[in-house]
């Protein structure tokens, strides 16, 4: 895929969505970094879900993981999401120098993850084993709780981490890290997923609007997005739109 560099990362998520495997692809990407998103691959190539689910069934060895994405670096596999990152950032050029930078980007990430989980709820607050249309009164309940206390609440937070970070524009520090990556991507789902509140919450956060809006211009990203590697929002994802959820 993208770019040339001496290390060689296999990245193994699920095919057909950005999901949570978006976040190291956005990495990877920007970083210009030598990569196989090897589930994407035809499954004559050793691609397709068969080749997540022999790293989940533990048949290539490795510290097992208990669900995508998941990096396999050499012999080495890594999974959860933030982890994957925070292994991620120094290689790259996405993290800080020091210790207490590298600390603060994690925690942003992890909070990131935290807010991500709560949005897919919104859709699915039963279980994701059950479909949208089994669970609907309940996400509708979710929803409007999640569009009115958390989304303000979490929004508020990395705006405050902006606007405190002395107006560099970088959640952490004076340069860009993973974790700004992942913001622009969080808005990019919000914005695809909640339309009509994005619209409202978005007028409110100029710094993380402004901080998309870098992100997305960066040229191996913006790159990135215009290409096929970049699988289109859908129903299937963590950020879905169902407008009946997106009331004000
Ligand atoms: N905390 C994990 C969550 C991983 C996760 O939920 N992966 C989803 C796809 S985005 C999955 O396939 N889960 C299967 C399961 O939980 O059984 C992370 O951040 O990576």
């Amino acid at each position: 895929m993208a770019g040339s560099g001496e290390t060689r990362y296999e990245l193994y998520y699920w095919p057909s969505i950005q999901g949570r495997g978006e976040f190291i692809r956005l990495a990877l990407e920007d970083a210009g970094a030598s990569y196989v998103d090897v589930a994407r691959l035809p499954d004559s190539q050793g691609g397709g879900v068969k080749a997540i689910m022999r790293l989940i069934d533990g048949k290539q060895g490795g510290l097992l993981p208990f669900a995508p994405p998941i990096l396999k670096v050499g012999e080495q596999l890594l999974s959860q999401t933030a982890n994957i990152l925070q292994f991620l950032g120094p290689r790259l050029g996405l993290a800080p120098a020091n210790d207490e930078g590298r600390a603060a980007v994690n925690q942003i990430q992890l909070t990131i993850a935290d807010f991500i989980g709560e949005a897919h709820d919104s859709h699915h607050p039963i279980a994701s084993s059950l479909y949208y249309e089994d669970q609907k009164p309940e996400a509708a309940r979710r929803a409007r709780i999640f569009l009115a206390e958390r989304l303000p609440k979490f929004l508020a937070y990395f705006e405050k981490l902006l606007a405190r970070n002395g107006g560099g524009g970088y959640l952490v520090g004076d340069a860009l890290t993973y974790a700004d990556l992942s913001m622009f991507q969080v808005q990019a789902g919000l914005a695809y997923a909640f339309p009509v509140a994005w619209a409202r919450e978005s007028l409110r956060h100029p710094l993380l609007v402004a901080l998309r809006e870098r992100v997305a211009a960066r040229p191996r990203l913006a790159a990135y997005l215009a290409s096929e590697r970049r699988i289109p929002f859908n129903q299937h994802g963590l950020f879905r739109h169902y407008p009946e959820l997106d009331a004000v």
